[in-house]
């Protein structure tokens, strides 16, 4: 449905007109060097372009004091030396008499935004701004920020659009305590913020940027802090903050609009944030986000210092909103020991407040000796196959990594790829939007043969005619001629067809497949346990680990359950595993909603670069592919219903086996491990 992209070339226009380091990093080329790439890409031609319009005085009103405002407006007409000195009443501000035209701008295009979103003329969007915003209060500048674009875009949603849940999601390096302060009482506005924190020692030294500032009053619960107190924090520790901190709760909260504090000084290089998440990141950030609120995600750029690092990570932001599939994230999916300490404490804080935190670790640990998994076996070594950055001894070597790696990135091409749908049965009722394939093509009949012939359930015209379209899906996907697929198989041929299509993988070019099957799916006898292939049975008998790459988990019954069955083992499996390929096969009895079905599916695709071949049963409802194939092209899946709380036997069960499978699967972990 689209991508909105708001801009104004006016909010170029402020600058530092005299010395100060600390300032001077707020700088102009922070946006024309990013919409540059925008363009170099082609990526802000495939977005609906906005021209950034100025927040009234009202709207400012919404956040901010009239007294604040008037002293704004006066600043207009003031000289380089009273600029100066009125800056200097605040902390690390600068005032340009162009400031409040841009501060405006900011914050109106922030406002753009959410309406064009929330009038479905887009389904998300990004505005590219400066000044930006987290940082202001009511009545004080602070930290480069006047007007406080996302707050105010908060509020314009409550009370224009008459919304009742907003998440915001700060994921600037620093702690936006501006959107804290405003919000902190009201449990309609759910606020998330991670930030360089170093136990109070890094800029702004607040002590409410900690864990235990959860809220106040009716808002208890609803202001998350998750402070990082080392530099350094990567891939594997942003993805595990949202997959164990943000989303459930995010989820649980079950927001209509996503609000994104988009800082990208939490980026590799940044100075400010010294932090070494690349920017693929955010693509992957973005794509978890995209399966709250329907997809609908406005996000507005707040720091971000480092101007290549700043502009790779926003175009693959806006890849993300585009619906592309994300890249694959480099470096070892293992979270550093202090980000779990963090991790563990803001669980903690807010599990009193948050039924998807209680019950957590509730559950005894197994010993070791139990049934664990065979550790002898160790998997092919993680990281993005696409990307590997040298370690860097020196300061020299690691700007020289960084650069190579911004380079590899620049030049990555962005192929239009496609959803492809092999369906049969199913076709005729299932309206599909113009760019999904209809998959007719098949495998050549000879190869085939040798393929369907340990098979009996595959000797049936139907069911071999169906499998010629998977094996060639199959081959397109790994060739990387389209991005995703879902095909149908008689049912009698699904297990077979599963075990086929496995073979012809790992026989082809998928290093590491994972296989998701749900229902009757017993894994294959004769696949190796070599860790090409992780099999994961949801529904199966029993809640087993058998090896580390051999999981079987019962399907819960209970939304929360459900959720948390995916957030806490299916994805830390699958971003620890790193599949490029991952095969979902909807079995006999699967049992799961149509609604269930895509989410598992669109989240998926994210740790999958964008690979996934779902099967599913000729029998199934064309509504059921109908929000497959939404969630294969990126779309927001539709909602799991009401929240119910996870049974304390589904809790158990997920905890059993969480526990047999986080000491070789790291992804897994909530809480830094005892000893050491
Ligand atoms: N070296 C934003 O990113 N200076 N504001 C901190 C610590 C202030 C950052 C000094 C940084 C303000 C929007
Ligand atoms: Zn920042």
């Amino acid at each position: 449905m689209g991508t909105a992209l708001v801009y104004h070339e006016d909010m170029t226009a402020a600058r530092l007109l005299w010395d100060d380091p600390e300032c001077e990093i707020e700088c102009p080329e922070r946006l024309t060097i990013a919409l540059e790439r925008l363009r170099q890409r082609g990526l802000e031609q495939r977005c609906l372009r906005l021209a950034a319009r100025e927040a009234s005085e009202e709207e400012l009103g919404l956040v901010h004091s009239p007294e604040y405002v008037a002293l704004l407006r006066g600043t207009q007409a003031l000289g380089t030396g009273e600029l100066q000195a009125l800056s200097g009443q605040y902390d690390a501000i600068y005032f340009h008499p162009s400031t409040f035209h841009c501060a405006r701008l900011a914050a109106g295009a922030a406002l753009q935004l959410v309406d064009a979103v929330l009038t479905g003329a887009v389904q998300n969007g990004l505005a590219l701004v400066r000044p930006p915003g987290h940082h202001s209060q009511r009545a004080a500048a602070n930290g480069f920020c006047v007007f406080n674009n996302v707050a105010i875009a908060a509020k314009h949603a409550k009370q224009k659009h008459g919304l009742h849940r907003i998440l915001i999601v700060d994921w600037d390096i620093h702690h936006g305590q501006g959107i804290q302060y405003i919000f902190e009482d009201d449990p309609s506005v759910l606020y998330f913020s991670w930030h360089r924190y170093e136990h109070g020692r890094f800029w702004p030294y607040l002590q409410e940027s900690d864990t235990d500032a959860v809220g106040q009053g009716q808002g208890r619960g609803f202001t998350v802090n998750l402070p990082w107190n080392q530099v350094g924090m990567g891939n594997a520790d942003y993805v595990a903050a949202f997959l164990h901190v943000l989303l459930p709760l995010a989820f649980e909260f079950d927001p209509e609009l996503v609000l994104v504090a988009a800082g990208f000084d939490s980026a590799v290089g940044d100075p400010e944030g010294q932090m070494q998440a690349t920017p693929e990141c955010f693509a992957h950030l973005t794509q978890l986000l995209q399966v709250l609120a329907c997809g609908r995600v406005c996000a507005v750029l707040e720091g971000g210092y480092h101007l290549e690092s700043l502009s790779q990570s926003v175009c693959m932001m806006v890849q993300a909103l585009l619906g592309d599939p994300p890249l694959p994230l480099s470096g070892p999916m293992e979270p550093h020991r202090s980000a779990l300490e963090s991790i563990q404490s803001v669980r903690a804080a807010q599990a009193p407040h948050w039924m998807s935190l209680q019950q957590q670790d509730a559950a005894p640990v197994l010993s070791p000796s139990t049934r664990s998994p065979e550790g002898s076996i160790s998997p092919l070594l993680p990281g993005g196959p696409e990307f590997k950055a040298p370690v860097a001894q020196t300061e020299a070597q690691a700007m020289a990594a960084l650069s190579s790696l911004l380079d590899q990135l620049r030049l990555y091409p962005t192929p239009p790829l496609r959803t492809a749908v092999a369906l049969t049965e199913l076709d005729a009722a299932l309206v599909l939007p113009p760019d999904v394939l209809h998959w007719e093509r098949s495998a050549p009949q000879k190869e085939m043969q040798a393929w369907a012939r340990p098979h009996e359930a595959l000797a049936q015209d139907k069911s071999f005619n169906a499998l010629g379209k998977v094996l060639y899906l199959l081959d397109s996907i790994l060739d990387g001629q389209v991005s995703s697929g879902i095909a149908a198989t008689p049912a009698p041929a699904a297990a077979a067809t599963l075990d086929v299509a496995i073979q012809r993988g790992l026989s082809h070019r998928a290093q590491r497949l994972l296989c998701v099957a749900v229902g009757q799916l017993d894994r294959p006898l004769d696949l190796a346990d070599d860790g090409r292939t992780l099999w994961l049975n949801i529904r199966g008998k029993e809640a087993a680990a058998l090896s580390m790459f051999h999981v079987s988990t019962p399907l819960p019954g209970t939304t929360g359950g459900f959720l948390s069955y995916i957030l806490a083992l299916v994805l830390p499996l699958a971003y620890g595993f790193q599949p490029n390929l991952v095969l979902v096969a909807l079995g006999p009895a699967h049992g799961l909603q149509a609604p269930q079905a895509a989410l598992l599916a669109a989240l998926l695709r994210v740790p999958a670069g964008g690979q996934v071949l779902v099967l599913v049963e000729e029998e199934s409802t064309p509504q059921l592919a109908g929000v497959l194939v939404q969630a294969l092209r990126g779309e927001g899946p539709p909602s799991l219903g009401p929240f119910s709380r996870a049974s304390p036997e589904e809790m158990q069960a997920l905890e059993h086996l969480r526990g047999q499978l986080r000491t070789q699967w790291k992804m897994l972990q909530v809480a830094a491990p005892q000893g050491l």
